[in-house]
This record gives structure tokens, sequence and C-alpha cells, in this order.
């Protein structure tokens, strides 16, 4: 099968690139996809040497599937031109997301609600997914009404510039080409994307509504506060969720174990608990530090912690395209 990945050179990209080798995605010939200065350039894929080809020269060769992590722009002006040509565009971007026309999927969620008519395919923000995949058993069996999510995002989640700075930074340089208004060695940034009128940002306003978007109710009342940390291997988040029924603690644990995608490290008498460290290179979605939050009813605090470039972005779309292909939509 001919398979495109734009943005092919990018860190996300790279991850996808890695996830359809590890899951051995069925390419029979792949075409990376990246900027003019990168057409050219070489990359190995199972074992063989790929050129990166342009935007046109991909669309061309009329792949079965693209998975695009390049960009909202990109995405809005070539998606629907892959789309036109018979292409199954799964996007990484925000592009789409919002779309009413596009399915927003995370597989262990929606993946069911995908049809022949699915052209263009919106994969959810990296901070979304572990999100809703926690929550997902939990949200079937007592509702959340109310969630209040902070988040601790790894420099990963901006790019290879934002590492690079937080790594000179910390090697006692001044950072050549920052990714950040402020440095982020030693500091963490309330801040990750735009701000918006309302003073959220465009991440945090993501949240809002694509976790509405995926568990299709719009009744859920979601607040965040999205924060960049100096951190690799994954983003954390400190979730507080209502339900409309009250729940046995007992009971929680073992849906976590039941929920697809979900991995619970909860021993705290141990020191055991969800850490990025734990969560780099994996696509498990982990959680703990289960306790009831005292303060109110039906109200449960939990720790979760996932590798953002993998679940929270290159496997989650890997696994659109496995469905897919399983549902016999891919040619
Ligand atoms: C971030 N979730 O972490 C956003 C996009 N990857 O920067």
């Amino acid at each position: 099968m001919k398979v495109a990945v734009v943005g092919a050179t990018g860190l996300v990209g790279t991850e996808m690139l890695k996830v359809l080798a590890e899951r051995n995605f069925p390419v029979t010939e792949l075409l990376p996809v990246a900027s003019a200065r990168s057409v050219g350039q070489e990359i190995e894929f199972q074992g063989k040497k790929y050129k990166v080809v342009s935007m046109d020269d991909a669309l061309a060769a009329r792949p079965a599937v693209a998975i695009f992590s390049a960009g909202g722009a990109i995405s809005l002006q070539e998606a629907p031109r892959f789309a036109a040509a018979g292409t199954v565009v799964i996007d990484n971007s925000s592009a789409w997301r919002m779309d009413p026309t596009k399915k927003l999927v995370v597989p262990e969620i929606n993946a069911h609600t995908l049809t022949a008519d699915d052209k263009i395919i919106a994969n959810p923000n990296c901070s979304t997914i572990q999100l809703v995949v926690a929550l997902n058993e939990l949200h079937k069996r007592y509702r959340a009404t109310r969630i209040v999510v902070s988040t601790y995002q790894s420099v990963t989640g901006t790019g290879k510039q934002a590492v690079d700075q937080m790594m000179q930074e910390r090697a006692g340089q001044t950072a050549g080409n920052p990714a950040y208004p402020h440095r982020i060695d030693l500091n963490v940034l309330p801040h990750i994307d735009v701000f918006q009128d309302n003073g959220y940002t465009k991440e945090e306003m993501k949240m809002v509504l694509e976790t509405k978007k995926i568990f299709r109710d719009d009744s859920i009342r979601l607040t965040a506060t999205t924060v960049r940390v100096p951190v690799i291997g994954g983003h954390s988040e400190a979730v507080n969720v209502e339900f409309a029924q009250e729940f046995d603690l007992a009971e929680v644990r073992e849906l976590l174990r039941q929920t697809e995608g979900v991995e619970l490290v909860d021993d705290v008498k141990n020191n055991v608990y969800p850490m990025p460290q734990g969560a780099h290179g994996r696509d498990a979605v982990l959680v703990g530090r289960l306790r009831r939050d005292e303060t109110q009813p039906k109200t449960l605090n939990m720790w979760v912690v996932a590798d953002n470039l993998r679940k929270g972005a290159a496997t989650n779309a890997v696994q659109i395209a496995e469905v897919l292909l399983e549902m016999g939509l891919l040619k």
C-alpha cells in the first residue's frame, strides 16, 4: 500500500515512521513529504532508503492514505487535494478537528463511527487524547459532568526547536533560536499556543471543545490550565473529574484496569505512580494517584501521563489507519 507521511522529518513525522514500521503497517511504497528544502533528502524506512518528495509528487502517486503532521495551514490547503484524488487523509493538525463534517477519532472510543465517506479524519490534540482515553470507561459508567485539568506538557509538544532551547539552556548557553518567549529550563510557562480573548490559550480551548466532540456530550463542563515544563518523554495531567453518579474507588480501579489503552500505575506506598520517564517510547496512557476529592461528593482526582509523540499523535494516527484497513476503507 502506498502511504504518504506529510511532515516526515519533524518530531511527530519521524515518530509516525517509527510506529508504522513497529506495527508492520503494510507499506509497499513510502512517500515521505517535507518542505521544499528537504526534497531529495534520504530517509530510511524498514531497511530501505527513500527520498523526500514534494507534495505534488506525493499527490501524483495517489497514495491510499496520507498521514499529515505539517501544521494547520498546509493541512487546510493540501488535505482536500489528496481527498479529491481518492486518498484518505489522517491529519494531526488542529485544522479539521472542530469541522462538523469531519470525525475526530480516538480509536478506543469512536473508531466505529468511521465510514467510506470519511476522506479527511482528524487526530485529536495530544493532551486531549490521553485525557479521554483515561476517562473513557469511567465516563460510560458514571458520566463525567465537570472536569478540571492542569497539564504539565513536554517541550517535545512544541518540536525540535524547543528541545534544542531547553538543552542549550541546560548546558548554560543562551538559546540560539528560542521557541519560547522565556527561558524554559528550570522554569515553567503557563502558555501553550496563543491567548484567546477569554484569557484561555488555544491549547486549553482545544481540550474543552475536543473532549465534548469525542464524547459527543456538549454538557460536559471542562476547564483547563495547560503548562509547558522542561521535560521530555510525555505530557502529564492532574485531573479532577466530577461524575453524575457516586462511585466506588475499588470499582474505579477495576474499570481503569479494563480500559483499552490504559495502564494503572498506582501504588503510592511503594512510590509507584505515572511519570514521563515511564511513558516515554510507549503507547499506554498511564493512570495513577487515584483518590477521592474529599471536598465534594462524586469527584475523583487522578494523574494521567502519556508519550505525547506516540499515543498523543503518531500511534493514534496509525491506529486510525489500521481501523480503516480492517474496515476495507483503504484502497
Ligand atoms: C503541544 N499539544 O504540546 C500541543 C501540540 N503538540 O504543544
